[in-house]
């Protein structure tokens, strides 16, 4: 069994997609081991973005993750990661495949309504910031 860190972004909390994005996730034989909805610090989406701090999207990026409140999630099964992934689609909202969280629902880079650990490595790290009681 693999645990993932999982989190509906800003835009689909506000857009209300919680309940349709955990439905697909769910559905696919994951289970939910912790879930919070909460507002992110400046502070927590900087460490959680650590990897981007150079890049010139990154202060958008922050900007966007601390605009209201986040879904964010510890899902686990067989292959989470790679799972969840293949379950949100492309980062690029151009190559996000209909039939993919992204693919069905974003229409933007930036606002891609969904974040997913994309190693064990991340994951580890990923679940011990924003789940550290687990
Ligand atoms: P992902 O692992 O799919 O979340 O994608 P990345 O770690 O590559 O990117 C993290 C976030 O940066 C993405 F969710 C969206 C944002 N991003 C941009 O805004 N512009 C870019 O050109 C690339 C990524």
């Amino acid at each position: 069994m693999e645990r993932t860190f999982v989190m509906i972004k800003p835009d689909g909390v506000k857009r209300g997609l919680v309940g349709t994005i955990l439905q697909r996730y769910e559905q696919k034989g994951l289970t939910l081991v912790a879930a919070k909805l909460l507002t992110v610090s400046r502070q927590l989406a900087e460490e959680h973005y650590r990897e981007h701090s150079s890049k010139p999207f990154f202060r958008e990026l922050v900007d966007y993750i601390t605009s209201g409140p986040v879904f964010a999630m510890v899902l686990e099964g067989e292959n989470a990661i790679k799972l969840v992934r293949l379950l949100n689609g492309a980062t690029k909202v151009e190559e996000a495949l209909p039939g993919t969280i992204r693919g069905d629902f974003a229409t933007s880079t930036t606002h891609n309504l969904v974040h997913a650990s994309d190693s064990p490595e991340n994951a580890r790290r990923e679940i011990n910031l924003w789940f550290p009681e687990l």
